[in-house]
């Protein structure tokens, strides 16, 4: 009986502000990692995703933009081709064009990722656009997105929800 104990919820846990703290460490730590690629990377034949995250709006069902972090090990190209989440009944790839003060979205087919190189896919520039966004997307903490890869085939990362307009997501 004695071993278990050990395996227990030490008291000073059940203390609210200490598992806060408990909880808020190790959220500290899952930041830190998460860049590092430890604990978020997904990765296929030379592929490797991070830092996946998705900027949704408070009102339910309105289109929200998603981003990550492509990197191709590989020593030739590969192309993102498709991409697909039970959170949105759609999902496009789109570039974002500034001209002076007008911003506009394009769609593109494809993108391609060259041999040994890195694109982030960030505010401003290319996204992935979910259309008709699941109700409940403001409650998730994450959502999942298949993308597929000309080369790689298909992978799937969990992407972090952040409400647009909150700089925080981590509670
Ligand atoms: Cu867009």
């Amino acid at each position: 009986m004695e071993k278990f104990a050990v395996f227990g919820i030490p008291s000073f846990f059940k203390r609210t502000a200490c598992f806060r703290t408990a909880l808020g460490a190790i959220t500290l730590f899952l930041m830190i990692a998460a860049p590092l690629g430890s604990l978020t990377a997904r990765s296929k034949q030379g592929i490797f995703l991070t830092d996946a995250w998705v900027q949704i709006s408070p009102i339910p069902g309105r289109p929200a933009a998603a981003y990550l972090v492509i990197e191709n090990r590989h020593i030739w190209s590969d192309f993102l081709v498709a991409v697909e989440s039970p959170a949105a009944k759609r999902i496009s790839l789109h570039r974002t064009r500034s001209t002076g003060n007008v911003s506009t979205m394009e769609k593109i087919d494809h993108l391609e990722i060259p041999a040994r190189s890195t694109t982030a896919l960030a505010p401003g520039k290319i996204h992935l656009m979910l259309m008709k966004t699941a109700d409940d997307l403001a409650s998730r903490k994450t959502i999942r997105i298949h993308l597929r890869f000309e080369k790689a085939g298909w992978i799937e990362v969990e992407a972090t929800v952040r409400l647009m307009g909150s700089r925080e997501t981590t509670d």
